[in-house]
């Protein structure tokens, strides 16, 4: 029997709710494939920074090494901990380690979901560079607690790194409808964001296939709301990214639809999957968490390790269940029940 090793990191908040519902999903499909699942628990969250003084210990990043894939809730509880420390002491640390450089985000309407525009044609793909741009943690702090002050924080782009996020962006758009539109602000940043635009022109050379645009980020957040139809394949730095995917979250109907695969070429390593939303700590443990987002990223997460058809059965059983009309409405239904009906859609 094919079996797969999977890193579990719950996280924080709703993470524990999602991930539990996902796991139970992921292992009733994976049983009607013959395929086994292994799950191993990581207790790595605000509160085990609570407890160690570190979001996760110091040999973390090699205990995760050889496991196929880690399958991640959310980080966070920002009345306890810094947004800025959970971030960095856990997330950005993985995505960096196992060189994830890009974060998969599909935005598109499940049936049933009623989003907050008046279309039901919303299918985008947005890839998000991942490992550098606004979140590499370069700078600095100096004078601090005066009124000379200076906080700087730097934002690295290298040619590698932008080459190959535009580049798989090129390759994800000869999959679907060959369209790619590239995000930048290259008429205040002139530097790093020129650099980007001039490897996209460079790039798109290779690609006469693919038709490309570049946009600005501000025109690209108005585009996504008046004409949606009008994007495939939307490629972004890592703050940009990072921000256009809320919007393409809400554009879907909320952050509960929203999942993400954080993606790394070298399959010695292991990729990441986890829902684009947070810890949302003010309804943890209520039992109203959707876990589509969750279940989504498990099929992602399956999809990415060759098991298609498994995969394809998840997101058909999730398909099922919004068609239906549950979970389909933003905190209407529970957990349990969404969960539920995705397993017996499964059956
Ligand atoms: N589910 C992932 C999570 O906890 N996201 C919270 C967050 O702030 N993410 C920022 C990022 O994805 O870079």
């Amino acid at each position: 029997m094919k079996t797969y090793s999977i890193a579990l990191i719950p996280g924080d908040g709703i993470g524990k709710d999602v991930t539990a519902a996902a796991w139970t999903v992921l292992e009733a499909a994976a049983k009607g494939a013959g395929l086994a699942l292994k799950a191993t628990e990581f207790p790595w969250s605000c509160r085990f920074y609570k407890e160690t003084g570190a979001m996760m210990p110091a040999d973390g990043i090699v205990s995760l090494k050889g496991f196929d894939a880690i399958l991640l809730g959310a980080v966070g509880w920002p009345a306890q901990v810094p947004d800025s420390v959970s971030l960095h002491g856990l997330l950005l640390p993985i995505r960096k380690a196992f060189v994830q450089y890009a974060n998969i985000r599909p935005h598109r309407l499940l049936p049933g979901v009623q989003g907050p525009l008046k279309t039901d044609t919303f299918d985008i793909l947005c890839i998000r560079e991942n490992t550098e741009g606004e979140y590499s943690g370069a700078g600095g702090r100096v004078h601090q607690g005066t009124e000379d002050e200076v906080a700087v924080e730097t934002s690295i782009f290298t040619r590698s790194g932008v080459e190959r996020i535009l580049r798989f962006g090129f390759e994800q758009a000869r999959t679907r409808r060959r369209k790619l539109a590239s995000v930048t602000k290259s008429n205040a940043q002139k530097y790093s964001m020129v650099f980007w635009d001039e490897i996209t022109q460079e790039l798109a050379a290779e690609y006469p296939d693919v038709e490309v645009t570049s946009y600005h980020i501000d025109a690209m957040a108005a585009r996504m709301v008046m004409s949606p139809e009008s994007l495939d394949v939307v490629v972004a730095s890592n703050l940009f990214g990072d921000i256009l995917t809320d919007l393409g979250a809400a554009i879907q109907g909320g952050l509960g639809f929203a999942a993400s695969a954080n993606i790394n070429s070298d399959r010695t390593l292991p990729s990441m999957f986890e829902p684009v939303h947070g810890s949302a700590p003010d309804i943890a443990h209520l039992g109203i968490a959707n876990p589509i987002a969750t279940i989504w990223s498990s099929a992602m997460m399956l999809d990415h390790l060759g098991e298609k058809e498994t995969a394809g059965r998840i997101m058909r059983a999730i398909e099922e269940t919004t068609a239906r009309g549950i979970g389909a409405v933003p905190g209407r239904d529970r957990t349990e029940a969404i969960t539920a009906a995705v397993l017996s859609a499964l059956s």
